[in-house]
Formats: structure tokens, sequence, C-alpha cells
């Protein structure tokens, strides 16, 4: 077998972008190192995760005599323990943990603080459908010590970097740090993300739109029309789309990235907030959106303006092609304007 001819690994990827910056210290590389160490134990433990009607459910006894633990509170695990001994890191918030994540006193606190959500999507594992791990990293703004809220409390324009793996048929790592998107897809023989998808631009206006229509009774009106429109009720401003919707974030959102579409959570009467979380879903996948030339809104605001005040805060989250964000946010203005009147055929 010849050897190939040009492969770039994840590593050789990230040494090439940070040589560009004289004044890197190289501690943001090997953050996202550390980040990818985590997903490849994470993905080795979900390939197993179809053998435990075999083996022994998770919760349970394995064959050691061990308490296996549940696949999402293994993630949570597995990333806080690839970062909190390295001394890159000042603080942690999870979707997992309630609180803030202080770095353990014996190790060193760093100038990051990263927010995940370990394992996004996770009721899918069940049914052998794609989940995913989601990642964003801010520089820290209190000076010294261990991090506080403030370092964690960021609005998303200030991530210097973020990301997301998908454990689907193959798993890939997507991330940005701020220089456009870039895919790298494991290949389990060497055990190593080679580059897939370099610089990926999400088409202008997609091929499909994702949202969970069960809960159309309980939109707003607004809401109930954008999305109609998207289905070709307002055919001079936007042609229809095809539905697909996994249920799980970054599947969606991964394929509308790269097919093109718009994926939306809004708020409804039951959750006008919606239900993503800003920090550990919306926050990260608006930089990955806009950095490949998306959108992300939350139907007023620019969902990367957003200055949280709760580590767990929700946001509604209509994200994906720029044109489709921009028909939907341009839809629920209009009628936030006349709220019983008709939406235009044309643009306005
Ligand atoms: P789970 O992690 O509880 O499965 O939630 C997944 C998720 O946060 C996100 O990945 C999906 O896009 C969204 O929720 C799906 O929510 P619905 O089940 O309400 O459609």
């Amino acid at each position: 077998m010849l050897p190939p001819s040009s492969v770039t690994t994840i590593e050789r990827f990230i040494l090439e972008q940070e040589s560009r910056y004289p004044e890197a210290t190289g501690e943001l590389s090997n953050l996202l190192y550390d980040i990818a160490l985590a997903a490849k134990i994470i993905a080795a433990s979900i390939r197993r995760a179809g053998l435990v009607n075999i083996l022994g459910a998770m919760g349970s006894t394995n064959v050691q005599g061990e308490q296996q633990q549940k696949l999402d509170v293994f993630a949570n695990e597995t990333i806080k323990n690839c970062l909190q001994h390295t001394g890159r890191v000042c603080a942690m918030g999870s979707e997992e943990d309630d609180d803030i994540i202080p770095i353990p006193p014996e190790y060193p606190a760093g100038k990051y603080a990263v927010l995940f959500d370990p394992l996004d999507g996770s009721s899918n594992i069940d049914v052998n459908a794609p989940v995913g791990t989601i990642f964003s990293i801010y520089r820290r703004i209190s000076m010294e010590g261990r991090g506080t809220a403030t370092d964690v409390l960021q609005p998303g324009c200030k991530q210097v970097a973020a990301g997301y793996i998908m454990y689907g048929s193959s798993t890939m790592l997507v991330y940005t740090t701020g220089e456009g998107v870039h895919g790298f897809t494991l290949d389990p023989a060497i055990g190593e993300f080679l580059l897939s998808a370099p610089r990926i631009v999400t088409p202008r206006t997609g091929q499909y739109y994702s949202v969970n229509e069960s809960n159309f009774p309980r939109w707003s009106r607004s809401v109930q029309v954008a999305v109609r429109g998207l289905k070709g009720d307002v055919p001079d401003r936007m042609q229809p789309k095809n539905a697909r919707y996994a249920g799980s974030l970054v599947a969606d959102f991964h394929r509308n990235l790269i097919a093109g579409g718009i994926f939306l959570y809004p708020g409804d009467n039951k959750n006008p907030g919606g239900k993503l979380r800003l920090l550990y879903e919306a926050a990260p996948m608006a930089f990955i959106a806009e950095q490949a030339e998306g959108s992300a809104t939350d139907g007023l605001e620019r969902i990367l303006d957003i200055v949280p005040t709760e580590l767990h805060q929700r946001t509604p989250l209509v994200i994906g092609s720029r044109n489709d964000v921009g028909f939907v946010a341009d839809v629920l203005r209009e009628l936030a304007a006349r709220p019983s009147g008709a939406v235009s055929a044309a643009a306005s």
C-alpha cells in the first residue's frame, strides 16, 4: 500500500494556523487537542453503547463488578478530566452541572474558561442515532486565581473558539477559532482526526428546515406564519423547503451547515425562552454559523450579542443559511409590528 500523499492531522492543522501568530503561546492549540482527546475517548465509548444489551446496561454492574456510568455522565467526567489538570483552564461550565466547575486546588488555573454540553441529544443513544458534544472557549476576564462567574458569563462574540463533535456514522470534529470553520473526521484505525472539510461555507439559501413541529399549536402566530413560509406559503419570498429533524442539535445543525438550511427552536407558550441553552448550545453554534457565512438570532437579537446573566440561561434559536434566517427574522419583525396582519408577499 502506498503512503497517503497529503494527510493533514488536526495537530498539524492547528499548528499551521498557530504559526501565523508569532505571539501565540500554543495554549489554545493545546486546549483544542485536549478536547480532541476527550472526543476520542467519548467516541470509543459511544461505539460500544449498542452492545449494552449484550454486555450489560449502562448504570448496571459490568463483568468486573464495577459500576458502569451512563454515557452522558461518562462524557461529562471525561471532558473535565481531560481539561482540569493542564493549567490552561481557569473554570468550566457544563450543561450537566448546576454550578461553575472550579479547577481543583491541586492544579494550576490557566487563562481560558471552557463551557460544554458533553452529550447533546443523549436520548438518541438508545436508538443508535447521532449525538454530539458542543464546546465553547473564552479568554478569562478575572485577573488571577480560580475563575469566577464573570469568566463564564460572557457574550458569544467574545468566544475565541467553539466547536462540536458529531458521533454519527463517523465521528467528526468541526471547530472555528474565528478564521473560518474546519471539519475533521476521526480515522478509528489510527486514532487521528484528519482534515476532511477545510473552510466550510454554508449555502446562502438552504434546502432544509428543521424544527419540532409538534410544538406548532403552542407557538406564537408569528412563528407559525414564519414556519409556514418555510414550507412554501409565500413563494415570492421563500421557495418551499424539505423537512429534516433528528432531535439532536449537532446532527440537525451539521446537516444544514453542509447542505444549507435553517434550524429553529422557538419559544412557545409553555417555555417562552425556548429550550436550548445559550452558553452550551446557541452561542457556540452561532459562532460556527457566522464563521461559515450563515447567521443566528433569537428572533430579535443576534445570538452572539446576548449577554448572559445565568449559566443555564435558555434562548430561542433560529440558525443556519443567511437568507433563510433573514426571512424568519423579517417575518417575526413584520408581524410584531401588526400582530393580526398578513405577511407581505414581497420582501419589505
Ligand atoms: P436531549 O439532550 O435531552 O435529547 O435534548 C436535545 C436537545 O437539547 C437538542 O439537541 C435538540 O435539538 C433538542 O433538544 C430537541 O428537543 P425536542 O425533543 O423538544 O425537539
